[in-house]
């Protein structure tokens, strides 16, 4: 077996790591070394440049037909905490970003059993109506493969007319972890894998950009971590439609998991760099502040982080409920590029498709 000493300076040279190199400079490289290499390779790609958006979530609902072990969000239909937004409510959501310069509205929820593709198309139309010029991230995988099941069309014409409603993007979520034993352990009823992959496949097909995420730090080892950025960078390879990785940091406040508790800093440090060096061919590795919190994604613009998200101006609850630091999420540009700063990059406003703005 190499060393991990040979192996990063492989790495430094520019070569691609495959899964034994993975782990074994994983498990055994110091840190400052992770994030030497880490950043070099951040810098090849966006110079000394750190994005942000204007942007906001809309969350339908959590009423969801699956029931995955993680989930703080999700409650069931009837509960007095469940809620599903009216086209009104959405309506009047939207319209109170009217004028305040967002240019990307990030639409997930929970899979509800009586929603439809032709209701989510209304409510992408609804939205570019108010908002014409904003980008529709809209959906993750799990989403789009149960409705466009239900509504009995093929992944392509499903997607097609979601694309003619608006939808502009696709976001990473639902990819949980890849590895088939784990994610039955941890979802056992969510849509599976395959059909992660056969949604992004397909988006990809059709010029729509994508990300992509895993959920980390539960009941998997570094094993499986690697193994979900290989399938990723598989798919990178064949199609070079993902646009940017994210690490989830498993929150366990108010879920089924709890006891497991959360994995520390360093392993989210870790975690970036690896897949920074891992996935040599996806632009961008996004710290999701509301995730992390403020201070981990400081951090973490010293481990190959180029991307921080956006303002979110209190607009989602899925890390709220699960434990993050901030009950209601909001960053203010300055905030955002003040933060970049002092982690010694330069803050860059982008646009959902990573065009500069300004
Ligand atoms: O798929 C749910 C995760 C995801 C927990 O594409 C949890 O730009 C940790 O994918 N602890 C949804 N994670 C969020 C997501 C996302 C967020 C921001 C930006 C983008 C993007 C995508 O949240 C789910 C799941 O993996 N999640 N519960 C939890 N307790």
């Amino acid at each position: 077996m190499q060393k991990w000493e040979d192996i990063a300076a492989q790495v430094a040279k520019g070569a691609r790591l495959d899964e034994e190199q993975a782990l074994v400079l994983w498990r055994e490289a110091p840190l400052w070394r992770l994030a030497e290499l880490a950043v070099a390779r951040k810098r090849e790609v966006s110079g000394d440049k750190v994005f942000y958006n204007k942007n906001f979530h809309v969350e339908p609902t959590n009423v969801c037909v699956f029931n995955c072990k993680f989930c703080s969000f999700r409650r069931p239909k009837g509960s007095p905490e469940a809620w599903d937004m009216s086209m009104e409510q959405v309506e009047e959501l939207v319209r109170s970003f009217e004028g305040s310069g967002v240019t990307e509205v990030h639409i997930v929820g929970g899979v509800h059993p009586e929603h439809d593709i032709y209701y989510y198309c209304d409510m992408i139309r609804k939205v570019k109506s108010i908002l014409p010029s904003v980008a529709v991230k809209a959906f993750t995988a799990i989403e789009l493969s149960y409705m466009i099941r239900k509504a009995s069309l093929s992944v392509e014409e499903g997607l097609k007319l979601l694309i003619d409603a608006g939808m502009d993007a696709i976001p990473g979520g639902g990819a949980e972890i890849f590895d088939e034993k784990i994610r039955a352990e941890i979802c056992p009823d969510k849509g599976s894998t395959a059909e992660w992959f056969e949604v992004h496949e397909a988006a990809h097909k059709l010029g729509i950009k994508t990300n992509a995420t895993i959920l980390y730090g539960h009941i998997e080892g570094l094993e499986h971590r690697v193994d979900h950025l290989m399938r990723l960078r598989r798919l990178q390879d064949k199609t070079g439609g993902f646009n940017a990785f994210i690490p989830l940091k498993y929150r366990n406040f108010g879920n089924s998991m709890s006891a497991i508790g959360e994995v520390p800093i360093v392993d989210d440090l870790r975690t970036l760099a690896m897949s920074r060096l891992i996935l040599d061919n996806v632009p961008h590795i996004k710290a999701y502040w509301v995730m992390y919190g403020k201070q981990t994604t400081e951090m973490a613009l010293a481990f190959g982080a180029d991307d921080i998200d956006g303002t979110i101006d209190d607009s989602t609850k899925i890390y709220s409920m699960a434990g993050a630091d901030d009950s209601r999420p909001r960053m203010s540009v300055e905030q955002m590029r003040e933060m970049v700063a002092r982690a010694g990059f330069r803050a860059v406003e982008r646009d959902t498709l990573y065009n500069e703005i300004g």
